[in-house]
C-alpha cells in the first residue's frame, strides 16, 4: 500500500449528473445495476480515459450508451475499471454481483443480523458498484430496491419515496429519489423487518417533516429519547445557525453491527444501535447524553457536511471539526456548559494529546494518508472542533455567525476545503486569520510555558509566555501559532479587574475580570497595570486553546484557584493539577521505597470541596475524580518512561488516603445525593447520581463494610446508572464471591439486552488481579461474545486494553500477545476495527522496560504477518519507524 498526498489533488476528469441504481437483494447475493450519466469536466478531463473505482465486485455486464462493451474495450485492474475512449457525454451501465452476507468489513452493503444496510463513508461505495467514489463528484440519485417482502418489508434509501410495487412472487420493490446532488459516501440503503416510531417537526419556514426511527420490534420502547433529541437539534440549528431542514422526511435506522457511532447519509441516518436506543432500565446517564449528542451531530451534518461537503478526504475536518463544535455547543446549551467543557477538555488532554505525541500524529488537515479510515481521529474531530472554537473565540459570536451564514450561502451544493471555511470567516468578520491557518497544517500539541512576575511598587503584573511545539513525524520544524489565551487574575477577595498596559480599557466582559490574550510570538510578555495585590494567574480559562500549559504553581496557589476562581474550567483544572502533583510525589516515594505520604493540604482541600453544598455536584465529582492511569502514564513518558506498577500503586494510595480522610463526608455526600424523583436524564439528577456514585467508589475503598452499600444499591437500583455503578464497585473492590454473584446475577437479568450485555463484558474486562487475562480470554468463547460485532470487541478487548492497565501491561507480555492475536483475526475480517485496536500498542515508546520492549515485539510480530490490510499496515509501519 502507498500513500496519497493532498498536494496531488486534481479535480475529477468526469462528473456524474445522475446515478440510477437498482438493487436486487437475495440471501446469497445482491445484483446491482447502475446507470451513470457522465460528462467530461470542462477544462480538466480533455482526452483522459474514464477510470472508475471498484472493490470486490464481480462484473457481469457493461454498456456504454446502451451498447454492451466487449472485453477488449475496457480494462479491469485490482481496484479500477478504465475505458480509454469515451465521448464527452454518455451513459455507462453496469451489472455487478456482490455478496453482502460475506461482507464482514461492515463497509459497503452488508448484513447486520437480519437486515441489509450500508456504510459508504469514506470509500465504501466502491464495494457496491463501479463509480467515481470521491466526494467532489456529486450526483442526483434514483434508487430502486427489490427484495423478499416477508423478510424485508421495509425498503429505504435517501430522499423521497416515489413508488412501491408488489411484484407478486413474494417480492416487492421500492423506488426512492433524492433531489439533492450528493457524493456517493452519503448514499444509503436499508432493507429489513423493522418497525418505526413516528413523529413530526414543523420547520420555522412551515415545512412539515415526518420523522421516523426504525428499529427491531423489541426495541420500539427505546426510541423516545432519540426522537426528543432529534426535535431539539432541529430547533437548535434553526435558532443558533439559522439552518432549516430541507426535505419532507428524516429517517434514522438502528443497526447492531456498525464500525462507528452513526452516519449522516442524506435523510437516512444509520446509527449504531448503542447510539440511538435508550431506556432508564438499560441505559446509563452517560448513554443518554451520548445519544442526544450523536443524534444532534448527525442531524447537524445535513448542513455542515451534506449541503456543503468536502472536496477531498484531506478536508475531513471541514465537516467533522465544525460539526463536533456544533454538537458540543448544543450539548452545552441542553445541559451543564462547564461540565461539558471539562469532559471535552479531558478527552483532548488524555487522548488527543496522546495521539499528537505518538507515531500517528497528523495535522487537523492531514497532508498524506495510506488508508483514510485511519484518519477518523480525535485530531480531525476533536482538535478540529477546538480550532473552530478558537475562531469563535477570536471573532466573537456575532461575527462567527456572519461567517457561518456566508460559508453556507456561498458554498451550498459544493464540495469545498478548510480554506474556504476560513476565508468565509475572515471575510465576514474582517479579521485576519493568516497566522491562525497554521492550526490546520501543523501537527502536535503546543506547549505554553508561562511565568508571572508581580511588581509591588509599580503595581504591575507581567505574564511571560513562551510557546513551542515538539517535532512530529514528517514535521521537524514548527512555527508559532496564534493562540487565544484566556486569562484572569485571582486576588484575595475574588478575580481582579484587568487592564493591559497601553491598551484601551478592557470592555470585553462585563466585570472586566476576563481577557483573551492573543499569543502570536515564540516569546511574548503581557503587562497588567493597576494590580493592587499579588495575584494568582487564572490561565487558559474555559480551555481556550488545545495546548499544554505549564506554570509553576505552588500547591497553595492551586488550592486558591480550585476553591475561588470564577472560571469553572480553571477550578477543575487546578484540582487536577494538584492531584497530579500529589500523585507524582507519591509515585516517587514508592519508587524510592519510602513510606508514602499524601499531602494533607490536598486531602483537606478535597474534603472542603465535598462539604460545599452550594456547588454543582457534577463539578465536585469531576474535581474529585483522579486522573486515570493511562493519562498518568502519558505524563510520565515525558519524565523518563512510565512504570505501570508504581503509577497504579500511587493512584491506589492516594485514592485510599482520600477515602479514609473524608470517610464521614463521603458518607454524607452519598446520602445527600440520593434522587427520589422518577428517573430522568436531566442535568440535576445526572449531577446527583454522579457524585453519589463517586462517593460509593471512595467508600468501598475506605472500609470493607461499605461494600454492603454497593450491594444494597445494586439490589434496589431502579435505573442502569445506579445499577452499573454498584456492579463496578462490587467487581473492583468486593470479594471474589461477591463479585461473581453480582456478575452472574447481572447477566441472568440482562442477557436478552445486547447493549447491557456489552456493559457487562466491559465491567469484567476491568476486574483487577492476575486472573483478568484468563477471564477475558474465556469470555471470547462466551455465547454473548461475537468477534464480528464491533461493539462487543470494543467492550471486551478495548475495555481490557484501556481499562485494566495493570493486567494489559503484564510484565510477561501476555496481555499484548492476546491483544495482538485479536488484531490478527480482525485484520482479515474487519480491518478498520483491527487498526483502531492497535492504538494502545503504538504508545510503546512511553513505557519503561520491560513493557515498552514487549509492546514493540508484539507490533513487530504483527508487521511480519502475510496479507496485512492497508489499515493495519499503515498503523504498524508508522509505529515502528
Ligand atoms: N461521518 C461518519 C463517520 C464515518 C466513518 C467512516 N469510516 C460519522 C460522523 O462523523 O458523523
Ligand atoms: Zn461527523
Amino acid at each position: 500500500p502507498s500513500a496519497i498526498y493532498l498536494k496531488d489533488y486534481r479535480p475529477p476528469a468526469f462528473l456524474i449528473e445522475r446515478t440510477e441504481l437498482a438493487f436486487d437483494l437475495h440471501e446469497d447475493r445482491a445484483i446491482v445495476e447502475a446507470t451513470l450519466h457522465l460528462r467530461r469536466n470542462s477544462g480538466v478531463g480533455a482526452g483522459e480515459a474514464l477510470v472508475l473505482h471498484g472493490q470486490e465486485l464481480e462484473l457481469l455486464w457493461l454498456a456504454l450508451d446502451g451498447r454492451e462493451l466487449g472485453e477488449g474495450e475496457y480494462s479491469l485492474a485490482e481496484d479500477s475499471l478504465s475505458i480509454a475512449d469515451v465521448p464527452d457525454q454518455f451513459t455507462l451501465s453496469s451489472r455487478c454481483r456482490i455478496r453482502p452476507q460475506d461482507n464482514t468489513s461492515l463497509e459497503g452493503l452488508y448484513k447486520s443480523r437480519t437486515m441489509f444496510c450500508t456504510q459508504c463513508e469514506a470509500e465504501g461505495f466502491r464495494k457496491i458498484t463501479w463509480y467515481l467514489d470521491r466526494p467532489d463528484v456529486m450526483a442526483e440519485f434514483e434508487v430502486s430496491i427489490e427484495a423478499e417482502k416477508a423478510r424485508y418489508p421495509v425498503l429505504l434509501s435517501n430522499g423521497n419515496p416515489v413508488a412501491a410495487e408488489d411484484l407478486g412472487n413474494g417480492r416487492h420493490r421500492a423506488r426512492w429519489h433524492d433531489p439533492f446532488p450528493k457524493p456517493a459516501y452519503l448514499f444509503a440503503l436499508v432493507a429489513g423487518d423493522l418497525r418505526s416510531v413516528d413523529d413530526s417537526f414543523t420547520t420555522r419556514g412551515g415545512r412539515q417533516v415526518s420523522l421516523r426511527i426504525f428499529v427491531e420490534e423489541k426495541d420500539l420502547d427505546k426510541c423516545d429519547h432519540a426522537m426528543i433529541s432529534l426535535k431539539k437539534s432541529m430547533r437548535w440549528d434553526e435558532e443558533v445557525y439559522g439552518r432549516e431542514y430541507d426535505l419532507d422526511i428524516f429517517n434514522i435506522v438502528a443497526v447492531d453491527d456498525f464500525n462507528m457511532g452513526a452516519m449522516e447519509n442524506k435523510s437516512l441516518n444509520i446509527f449504531n444501535s448503542s447510539c440511538v436506543l435508550c431506556s432508564p432500565e438499560t441505559t446509563t446517564d452517560k448513554g443518554f447524553q451520548t445519544v442526544e449528542a450523536i443524534v444532534a451531530h448527525e442531524y447537524f451534518h445535513n448542513w455542515s457536511g451534506n449541503r456543503v461537503t468536502c472536496r477531498d478526504w484531506f478536508q475531513l475536518s471541514l465537516k467533522e471539526g465544525f460539526t463536533v463544535f456544533r454538537d458540543a455547543e448544543f450539548s452545552a446549551d441542553m445541559g451543564s456548559r462547564t461540565v461539558k467543557r471539562v469532559e471535552d477538555a479531558t478527552v483532548m488532554r488524555t487522548a488527543q494529546f496522546a495521539e499528537d505525541a505518538g507515531p500517528m500524529a497528523h495535522p487537523v488537515r492531514p497532508d498524506s494518508f495510506i488508508e483514510i479510515s485511519n484518519f477518523y481521529t480525535l485530531t480531525v474531530y476533536e482538535k478540529g472542533a477546538e480550532v473552530v472554537r478558537m475562531i469563535h473565540t477570536l471573532l466573537g459570536p456575532e461575527a462567527f455567525r456572519k461567517g457561518s451564514d456566508l460559508y453556507f450561502e456561498r458554498h451550498d451544493g459544493q464540495a469545498v476545503t478548510c480554506e474556504d471555511f476560513v476565508l468565509a470567516m475572515e471575510e465576514a468578520s474582517g479579521t485576519d486569520l493568516g497566522q491562525f491557518r497554521r492550526w490546520y497544517a501543523q501537527a502536535g500539541t503546543p506547549l505554553l510555558s508561562v511565568g508571572g512576575d508581580y511588581d509591588e511598587d509599580a503595581q504591575t503584573y507581567t505574564l511571560s509566555v513562551r510557546q513551542s511545539t515538539a517535532p512530529t513525524p514528517g514535521q521537524p520544524e514548527k512555527q508559532p501559532l496564534l493562540i487565544p489565551l484566556a486569562v484572569g487574575l485571582l486576588g484575595d477577595a475574588g478575580n481582579l479587574p484587568l487592564q493591559l498596559e497601553g491598551e484601551a480599557p478592557n470592555v470585553e466582559s462585563e466585570d472586566n475580570t476576563h481577557l483573551v490574550l492573543k499569543v502570536t510570538e515564540a516569546e511574548q510578555q503581557f503587562v497588567f497595570s493597576g494590580v493592587r495585590e499579588r495575584p494568582v494567574p487564572s490561565l487558559l480559562r474555559g480551555f481556550s486553546a488545545p495546548v499544554r500549559l505549564e506554570y509553576n504553581y505552588s500547591r497553595e496557589e492551586l488550592c486558591a484557584l480550585m476553591s475561588r476562581d470564577d472560571d469553572g474550567f480553571v477550578r477543575w483544572d487546578a484540582a487536577q493539577q494538584l492531584a497530579i502533583s500529589v500523585l507524582q510525589e507519591v509515585e516517587g516515594q514508592i519508587r524510592e521505597d519510602q513510606a508514602a505520604r499524601v499531602d494533607p493540604l490536598y486531602l483537606k482541600a478535597c474534603e472542603t470541596l465535598l462539604q460545599d453544598t452550594s456547588l454543582d455536584p457534577a463539578m465536585v465529582a469531576e474535581m474529585l475524580r483522579l486522573p486515570g492511569e493511562g493519562y498518568l502514564a502519558e505524563l510520565a513518558a515525558r519524565r523518563g518512561g512510565a512504570r505501570v506498577e508504581s503509577i497504579h500503586l500511587a493512584r491506589e494510595t492516594v485514592l485510599k488516603a482520600l477515602a479514609l480522610h473524608a470517610e464521614a463526608t463521603w458518607l454524607e455526600a452519598y446520602r445527600r445525593n440520593v434522587v427520589n424523583a422518577p428517573y430522568a436524564p436531566v442535568a440535576g439528577q445526572i449531577a446527583a447520581r454522579s457524585l453519589r456514585n463517586l462517593s460509593l467508589e471512595y467508600l468501598a475503598l475506605a472500609r470493607e463494610e461499605h461494600i454492603a452499600l454497593a450491594r444494597a444499591q445494586y439490589a434496589s437500583a431502579g435505573n442502569m446508572t445506579d445499577s452499573l455503578a454498584a456492579l463496578r464497585v462490587i467487581s473492583q473492590r468486593g470479594t471474589d464471591a461477591q463479585r461473581d454473584e453480582a456478575l452472574d446475577d447481572f447477566y441472568r437479568r440482562w442477557q436478552a439486552e445486547a447493549l447491557v450485555v456489552n456493559q457487562w463484558l466491559q465491567v469484567q474486562a476491568t476486574v483487577p488481579g492476575e486472573g483478568a487475562l484468563a477471564r477475558v480470554q474465556g469470555l471470547l468463547q462466551h455465547e454473548a461474545f461475537d468477534l464480528r460485532n464491533p461493539n462487543k470487541v470494543r467492550s471486551l478487548v478495548g475495555g481490557f486494553a484501556n481499562g485494566n492497565p495493570l493486567q494489559f501491561h503484564r510484565a510477561d507480555g501476555a496481555g499484548y500477545r492476546f491483544h495482538g492475536e485479536v488484531i490478527e483475526a480482525l485484520n482479515t475480517s474487519n480491518p478498520q476495527i483491527a487498526a483502531r485496536l492497535l492504538a494502545p500498542l503504538t504508545r510503546w515508546r512511553n513505557y519503561a522496560a520491560p513493557q515498552g520492549a514487549a509492546m514493540r515485539t508484539e507490533l513487530e510480530r504483527l508487521a511480519a504477518l502475510p496479507k496485512l490490510s492497508p489499515d493495519v499496515f499503515e498503523v504498524l509501519s508508522k509505529s515502528l519507524v
